[in-house]
């Protein structure tokens, strides 16, 4: 898709399946590998990368623009959506295919009406969150949940909600269900089954050994050989 909007109005069905959440913290500060590891991971079949420069030395607006540039081409490139964790003027810099805020970030509707381009995706931590979430829902693209297990990767993670925490909230939602937090191939299988109707990790990732077969246990289908 050359032209991100033809992609929006075209979202494939499993758009929120498979989400590459990352920023230069994640890979030992280095660009070189931020570029390397998305493009990798694009190319083994994730479906949307989270562009997300948190907990790491602190990035000018320049920075994160010309690094961001990078990536979002790249995304495009393989079809992948390419997302800005709150960042909002960020998002709209470069025309980026959505927003993924949190709680404390920016206010659903305010994005919403400020860049009504932008997809949003909206992290809950449980069922109060959820039924709170449900007064934006219609600005809503999917709704990202946990931390479902323990992680080190994000220092203020809340307390994991566990298997049946994910499942009432899937339960009560309208929107797609995107589990995060501790999410590997080694618990991929139980969390779809929990409901999920997508997954995101950080360092299943940037630790993995095989990125496709990663990307196929999150995704639980078979690594399909000579694709097209
Ligand atoms: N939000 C909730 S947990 C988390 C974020 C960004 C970190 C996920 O990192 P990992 O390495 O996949 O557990
Ligand atoms: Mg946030």
């Amino acid at each position: 898709w050359t032209d991100p909007n033809v992609f929006r109005k075209q979202l494939p069905k499993d758009a929120w399946a498979c989400q590459f959440v990352v920023g230069l913290a994640n890979v030992g500060e280095s660009e070189q590998a931020l570029v390397d590891i998305v493009r990798d991971a694009c190319a083994a079949g994730i479906t949307l990368v989270q562009y997300r420069e948190k907990g790491g030395a602190e990035k000018t607006f320049d920075e994160r623009l010309r690094i961001g540039k990078q990536l979002r081409d790249i995304c495009w490139a393989y079809d992948v959506l390419f997302f800005i964790d709150d960042d909002v003027d960020l998002a709209i810099a470069l025309n980026a295919d959505g927003v993924h805020v949190g709680q404390s970030d920016s206010d659903v509707a305010e994005i919403a009406q400020r860049a009504p381009q932008l997809l949003i995706g909206l992290s809950v931590l449980n069922l109060a969150e959820e039924q709170e979430s449900q007064k934006v829902q219609q600005y809503l693209s999917y709704i990202g949940v946990g931390p479902v297990f323990a992680t080190t990767t994000k220092k203020d993670a809340k307390a994991p909600i566990g298997l049946k925490g994910l499942a009432a909230v899937k339960q009560a939602s309208d929107l797609p269900v995107v589990a995060i937090g501790g999410v590997g191939e080694s618990n991929a299988k139980a969390i779809r089954a929990a409901g999920a109707d997508g997954l995101a990790a950080i360092s299943a990732f940037t630790k993995s050994r095989n990125l496709v077969e990663t990307v196929a246990e999150f995704t639980g289908k078979d690594i399909k050989e000579n694709e097209e």
